[in-house]
Order: structure tokens, then sequence, then C-alpha cells
């Protein structure tokens, strides 16, 4: 039995070594189809986007990535722009395809009925690839938005045979250190059928390419109720877990920033993590924010979400395991229920300001970050900052 003190390390250690990728379109403008809101010192292309990256990264210590989104993020020169992040002390993590903003995919891409549009779309994860050798990424992450809209539209089965030869080719130009990332979302942008609609489509999919494909799961793209961390402990049991896409939702797809709207949910999904071993980076799950900040500033709202991710965390690591197990083996059901909202109910702040501490940051990285000037500094600096997705 562990004592109190070895387990307290074991868990500061944990927690230390905790990473989460930061998505570069959370700090571009953003907002509804109603109205996309301008705010003063956002970044005017994808070498100002990483520097606030780093500024996240160095306020929390716990964000060394950045996953890219092509065309958004379309520089000359990745291998400048992958040094450029270097300087700053972090690195490019997942190249994310798109999609979804092109005339010709109307219809669909991957699965649209003209075999002309589909190689379109194979192609643009051909280039996609190349941008992940320039720039060392090793994900390349997939979320499809095909649909349809009416019953009969088209053929629900030919779309999945279409889908599924287009990925067979992108799944063959990867290099072996490449991993194939693939999301689902259960509506929208068509809300009739999507064709990849939930996990076990994805999963499906993923068998059929191989062992390097494997499922994103965005805890926005569910519906209402459904239980998130079965899919999670399901998915880890079969070692296709290959990611989250961390936000919040109260009604559809909001984009919030990850555990404002159900702290407990996300405590849920972390302890089906911390239960499994899957915290370690060996395990090869991807801890990914995708969120967008419509009205709250970008770089402390993302900093926020690192620390709501890593209070989650610590709770889950909290978990007295050994008992759990005890009170499962021999069916008390609310003393182990009792176990979870114990560890759940801990409040964990002074825990993790000890840990920063440790590693020489700041106890509140908001407020170091609130105080470094780093704000203000952009806002004299950069005018006309650009909405995410229609950056340079
Ligand atoms: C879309 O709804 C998905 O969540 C995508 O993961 C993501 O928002 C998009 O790829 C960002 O570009
Ligand atoms: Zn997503
Ligand atoms: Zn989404």
């Amino acid at each position: 039995m562990t004592t109190p003190a070895t387990a307290a390390n074991g868990v500061r250690d944990a927690l230390a070594a905790q990473t989460i990728e930061l998505p570069s379109w959370a700090f571009g403008n953003s907002g509804t189809r109603f109205k996309v809101f301008n705010q003063a010192g956002v970044p005017r292309d994808p070498y100002e986007k990483i520097a606030d990256v780093a500024q996240v990264h160095a306020y929390t210590g716990a964000a060394p990535r950045v996953s890219l989104h092509i065309p958004w993020d379309l520089v000359d020169d990745y291998d400048a722009l992958a040094a450029h992040a270097r300087d700053l002390g972090v690195s490019i993590g997942a190249i994310n395809s798109n999609l979804f903003q092109d005339d010709d995919y109307m219809l669909g891409s991957l699965t649209h009925p003209d075999a002309k549009v589909r190689a379109k779309a194979v192609k643009h994860h051909l280039d996609c690839i190349d941008v992940m050798r320039a720039t060392g990424s090793t994900d390349l992450k997939l979320w499809l938005p095909d649909g349809t809209n009416y019953p009969g539209q088209d053929d629900i089965r030919a779309r999945q045979d279409r889908l599924a030869d287009g990925l067979a080719e992108i799944y063959a130009a990867l290099d072996d250190n490449h991993r194939l990332l693939l999301e689902y979302k259960f509506f929208e942008p068509y809300f009739y059928t999507m064709d990849i609609p939930d996990w076990g489509t994805s999963l499906v999919h993923c068998l059929a390419l191989g062992e390097r494909a494997t499922v994103v799961l965005d805890t926005g793209h569910h519906a209402p109720n459904t239980n998130i961390e079965f899919i999670v402990a399901q998915l880890i049991r079969l070692g296709r877990l290959g990611a989250f896409d961390f936000n919040s939702r109260f009604y559809a797809d909001d984009d919030l920033m990850v555990g404002a709207a159900d702290p407990f949910q996300l405590f849920r999904i972390m302890n089906e993590i911390v239960g499994a071993d899957a915290l370690r980076a060996e395990s090869g799950v991807n801890f990914m924010l995708d969120q967008c900040h419509n009205i709250e500033p970008k770089i402390q709202a993302q900093i926020r979400s690192v620390m709501n991710v890593q209070e989650a965390t610590a709770k889950a690591l909290l978990v007295d395991r050994e008992a759990l197990k005890a009170a499962q083996t021999s069916g008390d059901v609310l003393g182990a229920n009792g176990l979870l909202m114990d560890a759940y109910n801990t409040d964990v702040r002074p825990l993790l300001a000890q840990v920063r501490e440790e590693q020489g940051l700041a106890a509140d990285p908001i407020a170091a970050h609130r105080a470094s000037g780093y704000g203000e500094k952009i806002i004299a600096e950069r005018v006309g900052g650009t909405q995410a997705g229609w950056g340079a």
C-alpha cells in the first residue's frame, strides 16, 4: 500500500508531466453565424498565433504543442514556421484538414458522388501530409463535415463505401510515424445524416484502415445525455482513442471552455483516463482543445481551459483506486460512488499551485499572464487581427 506521501508525489509528478495541445484557431476572432466580434491584439498570421500559444505555455508549463489548420494556417515556409515554434519553446501538433469551405463540397467531399471532387479532397490531405513532414507533426486530424439534409438525397451505403476508399488512399500516403485521427459529429453542417456521426462509425473506418488510425472524441459532438466516459473507456480498451477535442457545450457544438459547462463530466472522463493509466504520453492519447472564444479574452481563456483540465485530472488522480477496487469487488455500491465523490469534491487548487511552484511557475497563471504586460503589448503591436478561419 502506498503511503500518502508517496501517493502525493506520484500525483504531483503525473500533473507536472501532463500536456495539453492548443488549437491555433482559438486565438483568432470568432463568433456565430450572426456576428464575429473583433478583439484588439488578435494574431495577424500563424506566427503570431504560435507566439500566443507560447505565452499560454510559459505561464502554465502544460501547453507545449499547437494544432494547425490547413489552409487557415497557410504559410510559404513550414520549416520556418516550425523553427519559429521551436524558438518559442513549443512544437507543431496535429494538422487539421479542411473539407468544409469549398463550393465543390456542397454535396460532400470524400463521400461526394463525383469522383473528381473526391480526388480533390484526397489531394488536400496529401498536401496536409507534406505540411506534417515539414513541421515534424505526427497527427493528421480529419473531421468530415459530409452528410445529407433529406431522406433519399443520396445512397447512405454508397457514401460509406466512397469514404472508406478515400480514407484508405490517405492512410496509405502517411509515413510510418504518422497517425490518422478521425473525428465524428452527430449533426451539423448537415441535419439528416452525417457520414461519420458517431464513434462507432469512426471506429469501423479506423479498424479497416490499420493500427495507426484512431478516433478523436470531441466532447461537444454528442447528443444530450450521452455517456461520454463510456465511449472513452471503450476506445481506450480497444487502443483506438487517439485524441480529445476538449470543449464545453450547453446546447449544440458550442466550443466553450472545457470544464465550464460540466466540470463533473470532465472529471468522469479523466477518471476513465487515469483508471486506464492513459495519462502518460506513451498511451498515445493526445489531449487537445478545440474551442472558440467569441467574447472572452483568448489567451486567458486558453489558460483557464488548461487549468480546468488540470483540475479534473488532479481530482481523478486523487481517487483511492485500491479502496475503489475493494468497494467494487464487494458490491459496495454507495461506498464506491462515495470514493469518486470524495475525490471530485476535493479542492485541488492548492495542490496545482504547489505543482506549478515546484516547476518554477507562478501559482496563479492567469494573474501572472495579466501582470506580464503581454496583453497590452500585442494590442499595441498588432493592428488588424484576423478572424479564425480567414487568416493569412
Ligand atoms: C468541427 O465541428 C470539429 O469540431 C473540428 O474538430 C474543428 O472544430 C475544426 O477542425 C476546426 O477547424
Ligand atoms: Zn473538434
Ligand atoms: Zn466541433
